[in-house]
């Protein structure tokens, strides 16, 4: 039992990352309160053990308290759906929403392959982003088999209940997606982001999404073919808007970001093209 003190008031970041022979296989995060730290820790160990032929070897699991003064309150993106009738059709229609957000064809091309071939110098999946120069297509990250692994974010627990139901009321209750639409809500909040692409590394998830600041997350029925382990995600950068890429990598790993409202949700809409 925990003391009423901490079931009651503080809130805790709480992180489980999984590696097999030093390679990421699983990551996840929450932030709750009270009575749920300890159910939420241990669905999250769980998770790290439940992966089918994917036994990790290392298992790292944090929980950190959080400083209420130190929390930034945010709104969902919008939710569009895309459905397409193939993966290749959903790759031309994510290029198209990326040219909206102002990224160059070869800056898309080069997202593409890195997510088709593995974003990682080894050629394997990284549980970070890549982090991508809008004009010059350069990357930016320090580390780059490690990526920028974006952290510290959760719906408001006092509103987590209500955005879940209404996620499911439009058939979006995959927990992908919630924690996708978790993520990108914060990306999109980041200073000098222009836009991100992305795509899971879960053989079985077709699924990916576009996400910027105005037109928020817009959803690709199938952006890869079935069976392919390959997958992550790309954030574009504008650095005139921001040549502080240390201030943005803070942001995207150490900002808490609660959200407490969810966007407009779209009916999905058929691509045509
Ligand atoms: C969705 O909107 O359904 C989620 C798409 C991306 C999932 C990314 C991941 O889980 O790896």
């Amino acid at each position: 039992m925990l003391a009423s003190s901490v079931m009651d008031y503080h809130l805790y970041s709480l992180r489980m990352r999984a590696s097999r022979k030093g390679k990421h296989v699983s990551g996840a995060e929450r932030i709750v309160t009270g009575g749920q730290i300890l159910p939420t820790s241990n669905n999250l160990i769980a998770r790290a053990f439940n992966l089918s032929g994917n036994v990790p070897t290392e298992v790292h699991f944090i929980a950190e308290q959080i400083d209420p003064e130190h929390i930034s309150y945010m709104a969902l993106p919008n939710v569009t759906t895309w459905n397409v009738s193939s993966w290749q059709q959903g790759r031309s229609a994510a290029a198209k929403l990326l040219e909206h957000s102002g990224i160059g064809q070869s800056v898309i091309s080069q997202a593409f392959k890195l997510l088709t071939n593995g974003p990682s110098p080894s050629g394997g999946v990284m549980r970070g982003a890549v982090l991508l120069d809008a004009i010059t297509g350069q990357r930016l990250e320090t580390d780059l088999s490690r990526g920028i692994r974006v952290s510290r974010m959760d719906l408001a627990p006092e509103y987590s209940e209500r955005i879940k139901a209404q996620l499911s009321h439009f058939g979006l209750a995959h927990h992908r997606t919630l924690e996708a639409l978790i993520l990108a809500g914060k990306v999109v909040g980041a200073p000098g982001l222009l836009a991100e692409l992305c795509w899971s590394d879960d053989p079985e998830y077709q699924v990916g999404y576009v996400s910027d600041g105005k037109n928020g997350y817009q959803r690709i029925s199938m952006l890869k073919p079935v069976g392919d382990p390959m997958g992550g995600r790309v954030f574009f950068v504008n650095r005139a808007a921001n040549s502080r890429i240390d201030t943005l990598v803070s942001y995207l790993e150490n900002q808490v970001v609660l959200f407490n409202q969810l966007g407009t949700v779209h009916p999905p809409k058929n691509w045509i093209s």
